[in-house]
């Protein structure tokens, strides 16, 4: 008990009921977001995940840069009490640490009868751990996340090299562009 900490960025259970039938043939036999192989769990962002190597597995996707303890508490406190953060994250349970992570975040609209929309967010699997269908599995618990919660669409934002891979768990190209402004690299 010592070392589990409870204190979780959203309530766990909202994941633990999520219904993954419809998905069963995409993944291997056996495996699905709630059986993700031995040894690894899906489970939301926890404070302790600091010490897990959560900011480590993040910056295999971009420049992290600096992030204190406190500054991390802080944003992680944030998004907590803004309700609209679900940050998720695969543990290697054996190694006791973060190997894998994606964040759905929810915006509040006027349009769509005041809908939401749900954007996918820093997907990143340690780069040890590819082939293993992670990534698939924290993109499929988004995708049932933002269902769940009853989002009217889901979208990202992502390289030519990685449409394939978001292709087959159905995201669509739709025509509209991503543009940005950019105030630091
Ligand atoms: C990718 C990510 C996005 C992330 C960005 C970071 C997905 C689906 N997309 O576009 O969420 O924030 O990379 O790149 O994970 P940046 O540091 O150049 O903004």
């Amino acid at each position: 008990m010592g070392n589990m900490d409870h204190n979780f960025l959203f309530d766990p259970s909202i994941l633990a009921d999520l219904d993954y039938s419809s998905w069963k043939s995409s993944f291997r036999p056996g495996v699905s977001p709630h059986t993700p192989g031995q040894g690894f769990k899906v489970r939301p962002l926890c404070a302790s995940d600091y010490d897990k190597g959560f900011l480590q597995v993040l910056a295999q996707l971009t420049k992290v840069g600096t992030v204190t303890r406190e500054q991390f508490m802080a944003r992680f406190n944030a998004m907590k009490d803004d309700k609209s953060y679900y940050v998720c994250v695969i543990e290697d349970l054996n190694k006791r640490e973060v190997i894998g992570a994606a964040t759905l975040v929810i915006e509040q609209k006027f349009i769509h009868s005041a809908g939401m929309r749900a954007r996918v967010e820093d997907v990143v699997v340690d780069d040890t751990y590819r082939g293993k269908q992670l990534g698939k599995i924290l993109t499929v618990v988004l995708i049932m996340l933002s269902k769940h919660l009853g989002c009217y669409k889901i979208s990202l934002e992502c390289t030519d090299q990685k449409l394939p891979f978001y292709q087959q768990v159905g995201f669509k190209q739709d025509g509209t562009n991503y543009m940005v402004q950019r105030w630091e690299t």
